[in-house]
């Protein structure tokens, strides 16, 4: 049953092609690049970096920085607006720091203490299932 074969070789081909982005193993972001967890050099540095990335559940972000010089928060996007650093959502104020992205949807991202320099990103997680 040659035909049946090929067939089967083309559907699984195609199959792959559909779910080619969503079915790579989870990644490890590194916030920042070689830069790393800083005071932004450039006001739109993180923003920039966001752009670069594609974030799906499961994948995890790595911010690396000195304990004491900088903190990670995750917060609402209210506290994200405004720097409000009052009741974050998470704070982790050793470095490095990792964030698993296990759920889907928007989240954000600060240090608490130079989050008005633009130390602070929005990532947007997408699912890693496949919908047809
Ligand atoms: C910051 O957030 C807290 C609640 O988490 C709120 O009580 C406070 O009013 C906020 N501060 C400002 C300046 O908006
Ligand atoms: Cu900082």
């Amino acid at each position: 049953m040659p035909y049946l074969k090929l067939n089967l070789v083309a559907v699984t081909i195609i199959v792959i092609a559909y779910m080619h982005v969503s079915t790579t193993v989870p990644s490890l972001h590194f916030v920042g690049g070689i830069g790393g967890w800083v005071a932004p050099p450039e006001p739109n540095y993180y923003e920039k970096w966001v752009k670069g990335e594609n974030f799906f559940r499961f994948d995890a972000l790595v911010f690396i920085f000195d304990t004491g010089s900088h903190t990670l928060a995750e917060v609402t996007k209210e506290a994200y607006d405004t720097c409000n650093t009052t009741n974050p959502i998470y704070i982790d104020t050793w470095g490095p720091a990792t964030v698993r992205l296990n759920v889907v949807g928007v989240h954000f991202y600060i240090c608490t203490m130079y989050c008005k320099s633009g130390q602070k990103i929005t990532v947007d997680v997408k699912p890693r299932n496949i919908t047809f």
